[in-house]
Order: structure tokens, then sequence, then C-alpha cells
């Protein structure tokens, strides 16, 4: 059968034939009318296309075009002044034309060397207008907040120069190096999933953060960042766009939530200015809302964030909040006000504080565990490590993230080191200082890997410790940072245990099998950067560097890093989890500990608890600004 549907206009018996030859028409039968009306109807329709193309040609696409500015040169001749005629049918007086072509031709050349130049008003209107246009798309988004016009100000320090001194230098790239084989072993057998499995090289999920996705890749993206990983930061920033989604029906525990994608969505905004970043922190900070919806607005520690429903963790203290948990949100819910012009986060953030200043403090001391219905402290422990810790350095770094001005926190801070200093901390026969647990009055004499970020904060708050003690809280800082040391130089691996003890005839060791792991952690790390940085005492480069040989000695792997289960055995296990804080905030403050100091200054950035740095809010500026109409 012949193809008629195809060959409308011919019959069956010609059709083949006719297509290719040019009489068809001539030996054709009559049109019948169904085809006279086809015809007039295609006929009218390429009418239509030619008029559309006339009219609504842009203009400027016909001055640009030489195409469209060939003029036929037909003279008309007679009294009047010669006439071009231009191929849009306009006519034009000839010298005219040329003016126009001369003009034409200029603004070409201007237009190519302004290309060629670039100058940076231009890059910076280019820029804008791109982030714009990228705004506009991440607000079309289902669950994307209206966002005012912030005014972005130029980041301080967000790159470094490579170090000037060589062995410096190579230790910076080495660290560089370590961050590559983590992203990259991440990246090729876990892109997407919370964490990686080194040793399986498979998906790791942590019931952390329920369904959301991509901690390791919201957790990493600062260090990529100031590391100059411009190519993996780029990567990670298009998952970000494409597939980080909030809209999961998951319970996830809030701290976590803030401290890792909160602050790391924040930072990647306050690093580099691109809106999608700004937009999902704020996204993520409005579905942790309602987290505060109890009778005190002590957040709940767990949260289904499609439901909004919350509650504590079964384990905790008679159904209480844990202080080192609400106590954790306040720098990136003062800047979720900032950058969302919404003072609800701030509001919530000063009801905390309201609730614990009215409250009577055991000997000065804050109790772990608060109750958010009766807004009663539950147990009576208090710790600077585990559940306690990051609430206390929240206190410090909300007085100077506030560029000094929030008094309150820094009274609260200050007392509470003085109530530290009374109640526990204590010196071993052997010289070591310590920070004890209290335990309803009864000191355990035992000290956790985390409380050794306490190292970095004294020494961090020493400026600005009353009465002259800066030099106090500088040595106080000193000797916590020694016996962090110590607690890692006492072990085969030179790697530091969960947990050690001051009790029993042994000094900062682990004496029980449950507390001998490592798993990646940063605060003693960190407890160097911040003493690097404030003393330049060499000292706490090399022990950086020690921390360095032993990572590489003993928990790289082929396909990433993993921690392990004994820091005392010579031939350890390994657990099989790269922690995402490995890259966010061991490997940054390594990296931090080998750079010069005008990387990500301290006097112009507060770093959060997982190492996400934010800026200061100076005082005298407003970094919402509606655009002015
Ligand atoms: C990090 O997520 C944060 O530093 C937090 O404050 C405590 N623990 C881990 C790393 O050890």
């Amino acid at each position: 059968m012949p193809p008629t549907t195809l060959l409308p206009f011919t019959t069956p018996s010609t059709s083949r034939k006719s297509v290719n030859n040019s009489s068809v028409l001539i030996n054709r039968p009559a049109f019948r009318l169904t085809e006279k009306f086809l015809l007039l109807l295609v006929f009218s329709g390429f009418i239509t296309l030619c008029f559309g193309a006339i009219f609504f040609l842009p203009d400027s696409s016909k001055l640009l075009s030489g195409v469209f500015f060939h003029s036929q040169q037909t003279s008309i001749s007679g009294n009047g002044p010669k006439l071009d005629i231009l191929s849009d049918g306009r006519e034009f007086e000839g010298d005219k034309l040329s003016k126009i072509r001369e003009d034409h031709e200029k603004a070409l050349r201007e237009a190519k060397d302004t290309l060629q130049k670039l100058p940076e008003e231009i890059k910076q209107d280019i820029k804008e207008e791109k982030e714009k246009v990228a705004q506009d798309s991440v607000n079309k988004k289902e669950g994307a907040p209206r966002l005012p016009n912030v005014v972005f100000r130029k980041p301080v320090g967000a790159t470094g120069r490579e170090p000037t001194d060589p062995e410096t230098r190579e230790r910076q790239a080495k660290i560089k190096e370590m961050m590559k084989h983590a992203w990259e072993n991440y990246k090729r057998h876990a892109w997407g999933s919370n964490e990686l499995k080194p040793l399986s090289k498979q998906r790791h999920s942590s019931n952390l953060f329920g369904n959301i996705q991509g901690a390791t890749i919201v957790d990493a993206l600062d260090t990529l960042y100031i590391m100059g990983m411009h190519d993996e930061f780029k990567d990670a920033k298009e998952w970000i766009e494409k597939n980080l989604d909030f809209n999961v029906h998951a319970e996830i525990s809030v701290f976590e939530v803030n401290i890792r994608f909160v602050g790391g969505l924040l930072s990647a905004y306050y690093l580099t200015g691109e809106e999608v970043f700004r937009t999902k922190a704020v996204e993520l900070g409005e579905k942790l809302l309602p987290a505060f919806n109890t009778p005190t607005g002590i957040p709940w520690a767990l949260l289904n964030i499609k439901s909004g429903i919350g509650r504590n963790w079964p384990w905790a203290s008679g159904g209480s909040s844990i202080l080192a948990e609400f106590g954790t949100l306040h720098l990136e819910f003062m800047h979720l006000s900032q950058l969302s012009g919404n003072p609800v986060f701030a509001e919530k953030m000063m009801n905390i504080r309201k609730v614990l200043n009215r409250l009577d403090k055991p000997q000065g001391l804050y109790p772990n565990y608060l109750n958010p219905n009766s807004g009663q402290w539950g147990q009576h422990h208090v710790s600077v490590g585990g559940l306690g810790d990051s609430f206390y350095e929240y206190l410090l770094k909300a007085w100077l993230m506030s560029d000094k001005t929030d008094e309150e926190a820094q009274k609260m801070y200050y007392d509470a080191v003085q109530a530290f200093e009374t109640h526990l901390i204590r010196k071993s026969n052997g010289g070591l200082k310590y920070i004890a647990e209290w335990k309803g009055g009864l000191l355990e004499h035992k000290m956790g890997h985390l409380t050794c970020f306490a190292g970095g904060m004294f020494a961090l708050g020493a400026d600005g410790a009353p009465e002259e003690r800066s030099g106090h809280h500088m040595e106080l800082a000193a000797e916590i940072a020694r016996t962090c040391h110590e607690s890692y130089d006492r072990t085969a691996t030179k790697l530091g245990p969960e947990a050690f003890r001051f009790d029993g005839g042994v000094e900062a060791i682990a004496t029980r099998q449950n507390e001998k792991y490592y798993i990646l952690r940063p605060e003693v790390i960190e407890a160097y950067m911040y003493m690097w940085r404030l003393t330049h005492d060499p000292k706490y480069r090399q022990w950086g560097w020690e921390a360095v040989q032993a990572l590489e000695k003993t928990c790289r792997v082929a396909a990433g890093y993993s921690g392990i289960r004994d820091v005392y055995s010579s031939q350890p296990t390994h657990d099989d989890v790269q922690q995402s804080f490995f890259l966010a905030e061991t490997l940054k403050y390594l990296y931090l500990l080998f750079s010069d100091d005008d990387l990500l200054p301290l006097d112009h950035w507060v770093f959060n608890t997982e190492a996400h740095p934010l800026p200061i809010i100076r005082k005298d500026s407003r970094a919402v600004e509606k655009e002015t109409e």
C-alpha cells in the first residue's frame, strides 16, 4: 500500500512518481474539495508565519545581523534625495544609511572591546544578574521561602594565600590531599547519601538526619571552598540545587541538623553569596520551628519535619531536653533572622535564655537536662563534654558574634567558667589539669574527648575575661590542650580515646573497653588550632602534625578514612564510618592550623560547633536591607 497519509494530494496510482516530478500539477486530476481546503490552510499558515517574522522579530536582531542589513541598493530616481530600500522594505536616504551603518559598526566594535576587557563592575553586574536569576528559580521551587533582598558583603579572608614557610606549605598541601581522598571516595561510593562506609564502600545512613540526605556534601562545602577545591565545590552546589530536599517524612535530631545542615548552608552563603544556600538554610530553619511548640519554648530534641511532631530522646532523664542540644542553636538562628528578615528565629533563642536565667543553678552550674513541659531541671548532672559542651561554647560565641554587644551571654559564659574552676577543674598527681564530670555533687574523674574543645574555648575567651584574668584563662586553655595531647600520646596509635580517666592509678588513659574508640573526632585538633592562632607557639603545629601522621597510618584506608575501635591496639579494627564531621571539622581545623592567620581571621568569623564559619554581625551594620523602591 502506498503511504497515502504522507501524500494526501495524490491519487494512489500516481503518487510515487509524481512526488519527484516537477510536472506533477499538470498531469494531476482536479483537486477535491477537502484537498483544496487543506491547501488553503497550509497556504494561510505560511502567510501568517511570514507576517509574524516581519512584525515580531526584534529590531536589534535586524541591526546586528548582516543578512537583515543588506540593502537592495535600489535607487529611485527623481528630484528628491537618493533612497535606499532595506530588505525589510523600509526606505532610507543613502547618506543616512551609511551613517547608520557606521554607527552600527562602531557599536559592534565597542561591544567587542567591552567584552574583551570585562572590567570589575561589569563582572559584578553579570554576577548579580546571574544570582538574581538563580534566586528567582530557587524561589519558584516548592517550599522555598520568599526572602528579602540582602546586601551581600564581601567576606574577609574566605580564601587564603599559600603559607610562605615551605614546611608549612607542604603540610597544608598534605591536608588538602587528605580532603581529596575523603571527598573523592565519598563521591565514588556514596554520593548523595549522608556518609560513606569506607571499608564496605557503601552508603552510610545515620538516623540523626531522618530521610534528609547529603550530610557529607553540606558539611564539607565550606572546607572545599577554603581549600580552593573549586570543581568539587561546584559538584556539591549542583547536588544541593537539584537534590537537597527537606520535604521528607522523617524524624530528625534538631541539634544535628542545625549544626551540620543549617550551619553548613549558612557558611556556604556567607563565603560565596550564592542565593541557593541562603534559601535552603532559611527553608530548613522554618522546618525546625515546630520543635519549639512546647509549654516553655525549650525545643524538643527530635522532630518529624513533615508532621511537625516533636519528642525527646527516650533515654533522657524524665523526658528532658538536653542542654548541649537546645543550647546550640543560637548562632545559626541569629543568622537565620538576619538573612530572612524574620525575627522569629532570634525570638526563640531569647526565650531559651529567659527560661535559663529564671532557673536556680546548683553551685552556679547548668545541669544537662531540662524538662520542656515543666521548665525544671532533670537530673543534676553537669558536663563540659557530651550533653553540655557546646552550650557553653555558644554563650561565648554569641557574645563574640554580636560584636560583643550581647553582654548577657558574656556574663553567663564567664560565670560558668568560674563555676567550672571551683567545682569541676582538678589537677592530677602527675600535674595534668582536667575537667571532671559532676553527678549531683559528686565528681567523676573522667574527661571526654568532646571536652577537649574547651582548650580552644578558654583560649578564645581569654581576651574578654573580666578582672584582668585574661592570662589565667589562657593558661587554663594551654593546660587543657596539654592534657588532651597526653591522652593521644599515651596510646599505641597516637590517637586519643573517647574518654580518659584520672582515677584508679591512671592519668589521661581510658580504662573501659567502651571508651577506647576514636571516631575521627576534631576536638583536640580544634584546641591546637585556637592555641596556635592565639599564641603562635610552634608546639601546637607539631602536635597537629603528629595527629596527621597518626590519621594517615591508622585511619586512612583505600576508600577514605575510618574510625577505629581501640586506640591502644597497634592493629586496631576499623568501624567502617567516615563521619561527615571529619570533612567539616577535623580536616578544616588541620588546614587552618597550617595556614596563615588571614584565612578566616578570628576577628571576623566565629565557628559554629561543627566548624562552619559565620561572620560577626557588626553593630553598625544591618545585613538585611529592603530593596529601595
Ligand atoms: C560534632 O558534630 C560537633 O563538634 C558537636 O558539637 C560535637 N561532636 C561532633 C564531633 O565530635
